[in-house]
């Protein structure tokens, strides 16, 4: 976590100084696109928020026009829960206002995916009841590739609570840059979650292509090198 290198790197001039010169070198930056953060003063852009209000109580998966949001089922050891017992609920319980409050989406033993229709630099969700170490919001880019992972348990952003329904946290991402097409929550075995206020900044188009070249363009590509050889030994000939 690049927080807490950053705190050990302040401990030691010496790391210290080698941080500074691999900053200098233009390494490091890379992983300082990340920030992880709790509470919900973490966002530097402006935001949409899905606080589930305005869906009907039952509704399975959720969907606007920026984003999907529904749960993975893990089978064993909870085999009895099914696409219908996920779904939109009412409070029910105490509740942290702006985190989790009103309706919300979940509260079972599943794990919870928002796929974006686009990117988002900036992301959070308001989690019902983490109790356990284990429990991990990932955020991936468009490929599928994990882009950064915060942990209750060993990352201080991810918080947990006592048993009984009582807490609430929220937990989110900022990066450098519009990158983050998918969220995962995944949770801790044994441990239930909830999500809430489902906050994400401006969603981008994706344009997948503009650093990789497509198939067609390196074919094309291929196929003018083939061209060219051809014509060389035909002059040669
Ligand atoms: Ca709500």
């Amino acid at each position: 976590m690049m927080i807490d290198a950053l705190r050990i790197s302040i401990a030691s001039p010496k790391i210290l100084g080698l941080f500074a010169a691999f900053l200098i070198a233009g390494f490091g930056v890379a992983s300082a696109k990340a920030i992880p953060f709790s509470g919900t003063g973490g966002f530097t852009q402006a935001t949409t928020v899905i606080d589930f209000e305005n869906f009907a109580i039952g509704t399975q998966s959720v969907a606007t026009a920026d984003a999907t949001i529904h749960a993975e089922f893990q089978g064993f050891p909870y085999p009895e829960f099914t696409p219908s017992d996920v779904h939109v609920r009412s409070q029910g319980f105490a509740q942290h206002t702006g985190i989790f409050e009103g309706q919300f989406y979940g509260f079972n033993a599943v794990d919870y995916v928002i796929e974006f229709n686009g990117l988002v630099q900036e992301f959070g969700v308001g989690i019902f009841d983490p109790n356990f170490a284990g429990n991990v919001l990932i955020a991936y880019d468009v490929f599928g590739n994990e882009l950064e992972r915060v942990t209750s348990g060993e990352d201080a952003e991810f918080q947990t609570g006592q048993i009984g329904g009582s807490f609430s946290t929220f937990v989110g991402f900022t990066r450098g840059f519009a990158d983050i097409k998918s969220i995962r929550l995944l949770r801790a075995e044994g441990d239930v979650l909830g999500i809430d206020t489902v906050t994400f900044s401006a969603v981008t188009p994706a344009t997948v292509g503009d650093d990789i070249p497509e198939p067609g363009t390196s074919v094309i590509f291929l196929g003018s090198l083939l061209g060219l050889s051809l014509i060389r030994r035909r002059l040669r000939a």
